[in-house]
């Protein structure tokens, strides 16, 4: 008695069990034509994240103007991207510990330094400031040819 009790609750749970994986299969499906349909509309559409990132690149190359543009103002929560333009290798970096002259590095208080480490003609570096205040920049090896810039965030 317990034991056919037990065998009948098992396969009615089976039973649920079953029913709800098809109902899950038959969602994701849908998922995924949802997601097809609107991959296929994005596709018709000019990539906003570009077109954002666009607005905000400073080219790097390998005479003057070597950050261009070397000044740029932007809104806090901004992501500004360099882009290496030239033959040779750049950086950018608020690093002080790395600059030759104190004056070519400059962060407000509260933000952290970053540094992009060397990238290779076509690289890129992507920063996102948070905090608002004026940043001065470097570019590693060319600090002392004047491969400097500024940022300004405001709140
Ligand atoms: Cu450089």
């Amino acid at each position: 008695m317990a034991s056919s009790t037990f065998g009948s609750n098992l396969a009615r749970r089976e039973e649920r069990a079953r029913t709800r994986s098809d109902g899950r299969t038959v969602l994701r499906v849908a998922i995924v034509a949802g997601a097809a349909a609107v991959a296929a509309a994005l596709a018709l559409l000019p990539d906003p994240a570009k077109a954002a990132s666009s607005a905000l690149v400073i080219k790097m190359s390998d005479k003057e103007p070597f950050y261009s543009p070397d000044k740029v103002t932007i809104k806090a929560g901004e992501t500004v991207e360099w882009r290496n333009d030239g033959d040779t290798i750049h950086s950018v970096s608020t690093e002080a510990s790395q600059a030759q002259n104190a004056k070519d590095v400059s962060m407000p208080t509260g933000a952290q330094a970053f540094d992009s480490g060397f990238l290779p003609p076509g690289g890129k570096y992507d920063y996102t400031f948070k905090v608002p205040g004026i940043y001065r920049y470097f570019c590693l090896p060319h600090e002392k040819s004047g491969m400097v810039g500024t940022i300004v965030v405001k709140k």
